[in-house]
């Protein structure tokens, strides 16, 4: 690595991140059925209809686990909740031995002087609040404060930090709008349901957690910098509407009370009745803000329906995702949240890493291309805190490879690698070089 931590602000925060469906294993210690799991066993939602049944394994290794985020000198680990392993109907009867594992989790991270970040949901709906109409009915905001203040009264006291949502687009957008996670939607109506009440969710689960005397609560937020594919006037206002849709709705929501117009222009007819009157439970202060940071698009206008725009292939080199390696727009996003959005609020990159093949060759994953992207990102951060933006921690996606949802296990992000046949660990030569970093 390029960096060490006096290149850093002293107080500055190093961690790594993962979820609770995409490592734990969602078939032990009494979980009920999750709306991904009845997406994955539909065929052709899922490479190999491949779920989370298994996983990592985490819930049974998840001391060995974070001995690794230990050894790497890493200061935080920012996990997430699964709603149906608390309360497998989503709502009423809670299973103790879910609440069991984030105590012994949390108490687990606090042993090793890592600092717990949790993130309440991370897109395992219970499968019985899916079935009345999941994110597209009102009520789940209350369904999630409730989720919010069961878990919190057994754990809260411990948290660093917490953030009750990851990334609301993905949540709404993309999987209500294109279909590509649970529950599969591609109806604009559910979309715009879902792009609000997603927010009000967020909310409830803060004035929750205040109610309970939490501090050090925020949102953790996905954003990708949208690139007209041409210098044409429709290609800008296709890329305009993109960074609404993507980036201005839920910024704006959260720290303005506002939607961006552009994008309401498609979505208003479809709003639930009376949605400026959310506002002011969807602006609760709050006391950082995430930003989840992979990659830009290059969009172009189409002749289709509203929104009608596209993502178009761009120029620059790709991670095994297909995504476009584009650091420059890191620093972009946190300048502009700051000057923008947030203002002095603290910020941290809560999610930044890419996907390759990682073959394990002699024992050993020698992710060299692993280490470039996340020395050209942490440079980016460097550009942001040296412009004046509040940057005040950065965590890898991920510790381990692990369900990369839609495209099953075979998309690896992990700095340390998993074998899913015998669930052995192999930290890459990323994971050394980062610990070599943080430890120098
Ligand atoms: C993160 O989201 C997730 O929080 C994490 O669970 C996941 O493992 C990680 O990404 C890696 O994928 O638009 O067709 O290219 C990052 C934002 C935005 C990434 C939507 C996937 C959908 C596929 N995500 N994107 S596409």
């Amino acid at each position: 690595m390029q960096f060490t931590r006096k290149d850093f602000p002293e107080d500055f925060l190093f961690g790594v991140a993962t979820s609770s469906y995409q490592i734990e294993g969602h078939a032990f210690g009494g979980a009920g059925r999750t709306h991904w799991d009845d997406f994955a066993a539909t065929p052709g939602n899922v490479v190999r209809a491949e779920n989370g049944d298994r996983a990592c394994d985490h819930y049974h290794r998840f001391e060995a686990d974070l001995d690794l985020v230990k050894a790497a000198g890493l200061d935080a680990y920012r996990f997430s909740t699964s709603w149906a392993r608390v309360l497998p109907e989503g709502r009423g009867a809670v299973n103790q031995e879910g609440l069991d594992f984030y105590d012994r989790l949390t108490d687990a991270m606090l042993e090793r002087g890592i600092k717990p970040c949790a993130t309440l949901y991370h897109w395992e709906l219970p499968s019985p609040l899916a079935d009345l109409g999941g994110w597209r009915n009102r009520d789940v905001a209350h369904w999630f404060g409730d989720f919010t203040e069961v878990l919190m009264k057994r754990i809260g006291d411990r948290m660093y930090s917490v953030a009750p949502i990851n990334e609301p687009w993905c949540v709404a957008w993309l999987s209500h709008f294109m279909g590509f996670h649970a529950p599969g939607l591609r109806d604009i109506r559910a979309t715009a349901r879902a792009m609000h009440h997603v927010l009000i969710a967020h909310g409830r689960a803060i004035e929750v957690m205040r109610g309970l005397g939490m501090q050090n609560l925020g949102g953790v937020f996905n954003m990708e910098w949208a690139t007209p594919a041409n210098d044409t006037d429709d290609a800008r206002h296709a890329a305009e509407l993109y960074d609404g849709i993507y980036n201005r709705w839920f910024a704006g929501g959260v720290f303005k009370g506002e939607y961006p117009q552009i994008v309401l222009d498609g979505l208003e007819p479809h709003m639930p009745a009376n949605w400026q009157d959310d506002f002011g439970l969807i602006t609760q202060k709050l006391d950082w803000c995430g930003l989840n940071y992979y990659t830009r698009k290059v969009i172009a206008p189409t002749k289709g329906a509203w929104p009608s725009l596209e993502e178009v292939e761009g120029p620059l080199p790709k991670t095994f995702m297909d995504w476009e390696i584009y650091p420059q727009g890191l620093s972009q996003f946190l300048t502009r949240l700051a000057t923008e959005y947030t203002g002095d609020t603290p910020l941290y990159v809560t999610e930044n890493g890419m996907a390759a093949p990682d073959p394990l060759v002699d024992g050993g994953v020698d992710d060299q291309d692993r280490i470039a992207y996340l020395d050209d990102h942490l440079a980016e951060v460097r550009r942001a805190i040296a412009g004046g933006a509040p940057v005040k921690g950065y965590f890898a996606w991920s510790l381990l490879d692990n369900y990369e949802w839609s495209l099953g296990y075979e998309k690896r992000f992990g700095l340390v690698h998993v074998d899913f046949d015998t669930l052995e660990r192999t930290p890459k030569a990323s994971y050394h070089a980062l610990m070599r970093a943080l430890t120098e």
